[in-house]
């Protein structure tokens, strides 16, 4: 651990770096930005987060019946790890705002996926941004408005890639991870959301 530590740490000006992202415009006020292969050791971070992340399975209430969550997730509330520490000072520094939350969800295999939704933030926050950094194999990852409609994005986040949705999306868009009985691995998504408003910069 204190090895794979080190050797992040020593080639930091090449790392994390956003001179390659690209943002998709969803609508005038809502975007979606991407760095493809923004974190290089993504496989030693999803084997890391496999070992020692405390993953459970969570349930929810629908239509009177308790139903597991198909993926695992681990919360992180109170210090990071080193290396999500890291991700997570690297984001609040381009996005200008302090993210404090950490939530972790492993997609086992292409069964395991996330229903279409706009993160629950929205609902305390007018302009939340969401970061997801995506560890492992590529999944589809979809979106389309509010409510319903045709997909009108599509990504394929894995190994690596960074994804930070803003402006109004999770109010005007929804996401989801479907099932996909073809994927050809194991995905984590590594999420970060922030408690304060964005400032004039975001
Ligand atoms: O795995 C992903 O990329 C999406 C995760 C997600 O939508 C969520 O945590 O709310």
């Amino acid at each position: 651990m204190l090895a794979w530590q080190d050797s992040l740490f020593d080639q930091s000006s090449e790392r994390l770096s956003f001179d390659g992202v690209r943002r998709d415009a969803l609508s005038a006020t809502s975007w979606v930005d991407v760095v493809p292969g923004w974190l290089p050791e993504h496989e030693q971070l999803f084997g890391w987060l496999l070992q020692h992340a405390d993953w459970h399975q969570r349930s929810r209430v629908m239509w009177e019946q308790e139903v597991l969550e198909p993926r695992l997730t681990a919360f992180f509330d109170g210090g990071l790890p080193p290396a999500l520490e890291e991700l997570r000072l690297a984001v609040s520094d381009r996005y200008a705002v302090e993210f404090d939350s950490c939530l972790v969800n492993l997609y086992r295999d292409g069964n395991d996926a996330v229903a279409w939704h706009g993160d629950s933030v929205r609902k305390t926050m007018l302009n939340p941004l969401v970061v997801t950094v995506s560890l492992g194999s590529a999944r589809r990852f979809l979106v389309r408005r509010r409510g319903g409609g045709p997909v009108l994005k599509e990504y394929a986040p894995g190994h690596g890639d960074l994804m930070v949705m803003g402006g109004a999306m999770q109010h005007s868009f929804e996401h989801a991870v479907p099932r996909q009985p073809h994927a050809s691995g194991a995905r984590m998504s590594v999420t970060m959301r922030h408690s304060h408003p964005v400032g004039p910069a975001g």
